[in-house]
Order: structure tokens, then C-alpha cells, then sequence
């Protein structure tokens, strides 16, 4: 099996997924399209880094990403870091000739994120930023529905991405919370997420018109480099501003003609991971709560009156993927199965030189509809995508 040698960036959360993600894949995908090696683990904290490598199963660690992207031996770059560092790293890394995975959002911006794609046009690397969600299993089997038809024309789409972890005003000024680092505040973390699956299941955005609000102005400074998502926070620490969005809630014109509806908080107490999206048909309609991960709800014009609504689907093994995860039904599917999947998507696009989806062009076309969502927060007005770079 051809191995390919890692070298991520970043030792915090997802340098924690990512790196589970590549020492299971090929325990539940066999024969693998390919075997990661877990080589090189950098961060800027040089104790960070070493204690990751030793935990996360690295075979070796430094503080400095250039020595990674310039080390002959490294096939594939990670990039685990804040979002500020994002395209940086990718550019350097392409121009390398390396194959690139970036956390989402591909940068802060649509400029930011053009670039990247340009320099990812320039060479035959395979590229992809890790939107997961699209990977669980119910996701993918409602993209499979609507591709054969079974919702007939789409006509619209209502997308979520509700959490509360930084609800509190004592949660920590994180990097989140930095427009310098973060490029935006919820609509960049979690809003880009369900663009994308809006984008996956539905197609192309055309326009918006959004709102935005800041409902926190000003955060306890954390100690350390890790967002630790809302914990550890210090009330009495010195605060300092907030200059992202805290909520966005936009309506979305798809170029195929549906409407839709899209709302991102990390403000809405209760609420913990709520990704959630129901699509409508001429000929039936899904709904889905990641909360619910196992189970996609689906319903069918041509059901029985007698017995119409929506029916609950439990996904298994007759799922995409699902000869790879659990042997039954609702046995469980994790946000860990979400990265194992995507790893060997990953892998397997890289040895068949294709590109992965989604890819850095997907990652510029997301990146230019969240700059016009805030654009249109901003100048009240519908916004279209076609005009922002
Ligand atoms: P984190 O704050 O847990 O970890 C970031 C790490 O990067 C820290 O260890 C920090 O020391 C390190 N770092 C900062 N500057 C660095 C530099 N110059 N060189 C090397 N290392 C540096 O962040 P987290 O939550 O892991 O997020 C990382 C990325 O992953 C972000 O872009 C975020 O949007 C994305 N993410 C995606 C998720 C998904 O569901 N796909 C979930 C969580 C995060
Ligand atoms: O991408 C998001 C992260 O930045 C994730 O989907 C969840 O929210 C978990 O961490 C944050």
C-alpha cells in the first residue's frame, strides 16, 4: 500500500481529529486507497507541538510550518491553525508541490481565498478543505436522493448552525472572536459550514440578504494560544474588543431558482451543535438535525395520504460509506466517523490524481459568498456573488 507522509499544522482540536482520522482510516477502509503516515507535527508552542506528537502518534515535531512545507520527504500538508494562517501556508505549500488539506474556512476573505486558488491552479496537487459535516452518512445519502430525483425540483432550503458555547460574556476573547485572525466571528466558524452543505445538496448561491449583530462587544483575554471553545475563561481578566459577528441570518437565492434561509449563532443558549437543514421538493422533502446524526427524516408526495409524514431513516450499512463504519443501523456515527470518512476521500483522490471535493475552488466560492454576506449586513441591500473576487 503506497504511503504518504503528513505534516499538519496546528496542535489543537483538530490536530487531534485529523490525526485519529489517519491512524483509523484503514481499519475501516480495506483495502485503503492509500496508508498516511503521521510524520511531522508543528506548532508555534514548541511544548504543544512535542506533547502532540507524543499523543497524537507523530513520528516527529517542530515549531516552524516552512520547515515542513520545505522538507522533501513530506507528501501532503495539514493545515490545523487558526484561519489567519490558512492561506499562507496552503500557497507556500502548493508552490512546493505538495497536496493540501486546509481546515475551514479556506481563508478570511474572498481575496485571501482567490489567491490560494490561483496558486492551487498552477499545479496538479489535490486539494480540500475538511467541511466534514457533508461526509456524515445522512448528509450524503440526501445528496444521493436529490441527485436521482426523488425530491423532484428543489424548491427551498433552511439551513442552521446554532451552538451557546461563547453565549456568555465571561467566554474568553479567543482567536474566533479576532477579525485579524479569525477573518469573521460565527459566520466564518460555523455559517460557512452550512453553505457548504447548501452548496452540496442545493447549488450555487447567486444572492443575499443578511443581517448580522455583534451581541457581545468585549471578551476576558485568554492565556495561550488554544481556543478551548468557551472554557477556561478568566471574567476578571482584562477585556479587550470584539470585532466579528456574533449571529448572521441571511436568505439565499440559488442559481438554480430555490430560496432558502441560512442562521449562524454561537450565542443561543441551549443549543449545542444544532446543524440542522430541511429541503423541500416538488416531489418530497428531507430534514436533518447533526444532533441527531444517525437519522435523516424524509417524506414522499407519492406516500399514502393515509399515512404521509415524515418517516425516520436510520443509517447503516445500505449507506454511503456504511459498508466501512458499523455492521447495524444507528450503532452510532460520531463527528470522528465524519473525519475518517473525509481522510480517505482525501487519500483516495490524491492516488487517483483527481481533485477532492470540497476542494480550494469550492473553498474561494464559499469564501465569496460569506464576504457577500456581510455585505449586505452591512448595506442592507441584496448582495450578488457573482460580484464580489
Ligand atoms: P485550536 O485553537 O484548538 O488550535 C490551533 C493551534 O494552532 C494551536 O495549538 C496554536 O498554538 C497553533 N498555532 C497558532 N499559530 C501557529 C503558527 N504560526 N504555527 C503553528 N501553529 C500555530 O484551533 P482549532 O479549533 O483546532 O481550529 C483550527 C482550525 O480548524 C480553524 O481553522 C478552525 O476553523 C477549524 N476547525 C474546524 C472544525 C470542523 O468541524 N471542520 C472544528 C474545529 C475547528
Ligand atoms: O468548525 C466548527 C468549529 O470552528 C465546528 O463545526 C464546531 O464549531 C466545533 O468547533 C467549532
Amino acid at each position: 500500500m503506497q504511503e504518504f507522509k503528513i505534516a499538519i499544522i496546528g496542535a489543537g482540536f483538530m490536530a487531534k481529529a485529523h490525526s485519529m482520522a489517519y491512524a483509523t482510516m484503514p481499519m475501516f477502509f480495506w483495502p485503503a486507497p492509500a496508508q498516511p503516515v503521521r510524520e511531522l507535527l508543528i506548532d508555534v508552542n514548541e511544548d504543544s507541538a512535542a506533547e502532540a506528537a507524543a499523543r497524537f502518534g507523530w513520528n516527529r515535531s517542530g515549531t516552524n510550518w516552512r520547515d515542513a512545507v520545505a522538507d522533501p520527504s513530506i507528501d501532503v500538508i495539514d493545515i490545523a491553525t487558526p484561519n489567519h494562517l490558512h492561506a499562507e501556508i496552503a500557497i507556500a505549500a502548493l508552490q512546493a508541490g505538495k497536496h493540501v488539506i486546509s481546515e475551514k474556512p479556506l481563508a478570511r476573505g474572498a481575496e485571501e481565498a482567490k489567491a490560494v486558488y490561483e496558486a492551487a491552479q498552477q499545479t496538479n496537487c489535490t486539494t480540500m478543505v475538511a467541511f466534514n459535516y457533508r461526509r456524515t452518512p445522512a448528509i450524503t445519502y440526501a445528496k444521493k436522493l436529490i441527485d436521482e430525483g426523488r425530491l423532484g425540483k428543489i424548491l427551498s432550503f433552511r439551513g442552521t448552525y446554532l451552538q451557546d458555547w461563547s453565549a456568555s460574556p465571561d467566554s474568553p476573547l479567543s482567536w474566533r472572536f479576532r477579525k485579524d485572525l479569525a477573518g469573521s466571528g460565527a459566520l466564518g466558524d460555523i455559517g460557512t459550514h452550512v453553505v457548504d452543505i447548501a452548496r452540496y445538496l442545493v447549488g450555487e448561491i447567486s444572492s443575499v440578504s443578511a443581517q448580522a449583530r455583534t451581541w457581545i462587544p468585549e471578551r476576558p483575554v485568554p492565556s495561550g494560544t488554544v481556543d478551548k471553545l468557551g472554557a477556561g475563561g478568566d471574567a476578571n481578566a482584562p477585556k479587550e474588543p470584539v470585532d466579528v459577528d456574533d449571529e448572521v441570518m441571511t436568505m439565499l437565492r440559488f442559481d438554480n431558482g430555490a430560496i432558502g434561509s441560512l442562521e449562524a449563532t454561537r450565542n443561543g443558549w441551549g443549543r449545542n451543535n444544532f446543524l440542522t437543514f430541511e429541503i423541500h421538493g416538488t416531489e418530497g422533502s428531507v430534514t436533518f438535525d447533526y444532533e441527531k446524526r444517525d437519522q435523516l427524516q424524509v417524506v414522499f408526495a407519492s406516500d399514502d395520504p393515509a399515512e404521509r409524514g415524515f418517516r425516520t431513516i436510520y443509517t447503516g450499512p445500505a449507506h454511503p460509506n456504511g459498508e466501512a463504519l458499523w455492521p447495524i443501523p444507528a450503532l452510532g456515527i460520531g463527528y470522528g466517523e465524519t473525519k475518517i470518512i473525509e481522510a480517505h476521500d482525501l487519500f483516495e483522490a490524491i492516488v487517483n490524481g483527481t481533485q477532492a471535493s470540497p476542494n480550494f475552488a469550492d473553498g474561494y466560492q464559499i469564501e465569496k459568498i460569506a464576504d457577500a454576506i456581510l455585505a449586505s449586513a452591512d448595506n442592507g441591500q441584496w448582495v450578488d456573488v457573482a460580484g464580489l473576487e
